[in-house]
């Protein structure tokens, strides 16, 4: 039974299963155990969740992420926040004001899903909007669950059964991650691990397609170019508008996704000049 939240359906989340919006107690305050345990049944239930409204700073947010899952750092160091470094910045300017051309041009704009390439891949994640943009800056999630159940009966059968081999920027658009020059030109330095193409869910027990553009190199048993078309097909199906949402930034909006059966992208098209600054956690399993 719902006490504490209350869930806003709109068209997009009806459509994509994507971007419910939750209302209830203000996430910076100390919440009570029951009402961080429906919010986070609702993150279950809804692969992109939406909390609109929230005033928090990076004490809160490190501490609300913190009761949520067991919370891990970037691999990229210099985007980390300087106090509490299991939180990293999501900005197109530096701390001292100037632009990032990295974050501002390419960062994160091939579909992904964060650290898949990780013996043990996040399990969830937060972005905190601080500053955005007039114009452009949403963030594109595609869900991973719709992607799996309409499967064309060719792709389901050769995805059931299969494994990728997943790497730090290894995949068609894998130039778009943070560090990805440094993993071309030593992939021995930088994990590779393999991943069932179909995942179950561990919590949901659900299945999801579970490969990304970014990460995921090539299919175990395949040729190079064949696999290539496969991950490209698999990639382009899971991610079409039907089965996509659109989260166009506030200030104040809290996004909570589940890494394991989402992908997601930045649409980037900020004006220079723009300022756009959302803070990050990540984290693996529930604490
Ligand atoms: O900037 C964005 O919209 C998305 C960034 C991203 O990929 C992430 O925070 O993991
Ligand atoms: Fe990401």
């Amino acid at each position: 039974m719902s006490a504490y939240f209350e869930i806003e359906q709109t068209a997009d989340s009806v459509r994509s299963g994507l971007g419910v919006r939750v209302h209830g107690p203000a996430l910076s305050g100390d919440l009570p155990p029951r009402a961080l345990e429906e919010l986070r049944g609702i993150c279950l239930e809804f692969p992109v969740t939406v909390v609109p409204g929230q005033e928090l700073d990076a004490a809160a947010l490190h501490g609300l992420a913190r009761k949520f899952g067991r919370l891990e750092a970037h691999t990229a160091q210099r985007y980390h926040h300087p106090e509490f470094r299991e939180l990293s910045y999501v900005a197109n300017v530096g701390r001292d004001g100037s632009a990032d051309q990295f974050g501002s041009t390419i960062r994160a704009s091939g579909w992904h899903s964060d650290g898949s390439f990780l013996d043990e891949p996040f399990s969830q994640a937060m972005l905190y909007a601080l500053e955005v943009p007039q114009k452009g800056g949403a963030t594109f999630f595609a869900n991973m669950y719709l992607a799996y159940e309409n499967l064309p009966d060719d792709l389901k059968k050769r995805a059931d059964g299969a494994s990728a081999v997943h790497a730090l920027g290894s995949g068609p658009d894998g130039a778009a991650a943070p560090s990805a020059k440094q993993a071309q030109e030593h992939p021995e330095l930088y994990p590779h691990t393999v991943k069932p193409v179909v995942r179950v869910h561990p919590e949901t027990g659900r299945k999801v397609l579970f490969v990304n553009a970014m990460h995921t190199s090539h299919v175990l048993g395949m040729g190079r170019s064949e696999s290539d078309i496969f991950l490209r097909d698999l990639v382009d199906f899971g991610t079409q508008p039907e089965f996509v949402y659109k989260h166009e930034w506030n200030v104040g909006d809290l996004v909570i996704w589940d890494e394991r059966s989402t992908l997601h992208r930045a649409g980037g098209g900020v004006a220079a000049g723009q300022r756009r600054v959302l803070l990050r956690a990540l984290f693996k399993d529930a604490a």
